[in-house]
């Protein structure tokens, strides 16, 4: 099996997480699969960082009420390293509709509504680069080993 190669992913808990207490569940998910915490904050997403984070899906039906939510109280932002970080973090997140998210995943087992559907993560390496440096100074990443960094 070809091991992947090391990738960083931005994870956004989203308002309705942090606001239902998630933020230590859903961390904890990611923390367990030996990913690697380089950057995090909670912080207030702004409409105009809102609008350029979502710019892919302005027209959209559901586009309005998605600004209004990621806006609508701090999110827990953060940056996970790891092989293949981009498409694990994908698949413990789960698919986009809370409803048909299969059991075990985040969204699966936590979420049920579409909007509210707790987390974002990049999904795509080209992604990745364009929304962590949307949300993150360089000044504001820590390196460090991780116990067991030997396994992953
Ligand atoms: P993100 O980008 O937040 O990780 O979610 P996904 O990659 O799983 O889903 P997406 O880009 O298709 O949608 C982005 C965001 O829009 C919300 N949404 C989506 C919604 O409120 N109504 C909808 O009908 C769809 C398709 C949920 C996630």
């Amino acid at each position: 099996m070809a091991e992947g190669t090391v990738e960083r992913t931005l994870v956004l808990v989203k308002p309705d997480g942090v606001r239902r207490g998630l933020v230590g569940e859903i961390v904890g998910r990611f923390e367990k699969k030996q990913l690697r915490i380089v950057a995090a904050k909670l912080t207030m997403v702004t409409t105009t960082t809102a609008e350029t984070h979502y710019a892919e899906h302005k027209g959209k039906p559901f586009y309005p009420g998605l600004v209004t939510h990621i806006t609508s109280a701090p999110v827990f932002a953060l940056v996970l390293e790891g092989k293949s970080a981009i498409t694990i973090v994908r698949a413990i997140t789960g698919a986009t509709n809370p409803q048909t998210a299969a059991p075990g995943t985040i969204r699966g087992d936590l979420a049920l509504g579409v909007t509210p559907n707790l987390i974002h993560a990049s999904d795509s390496p080209t992604s990745a680069e364009r929304e962590i440096a949307l949300f993150f100074e360089p000044s504001e990443f820590s390196q460090y080993d991780r116990v067991g960094a030997e396994y992953a």
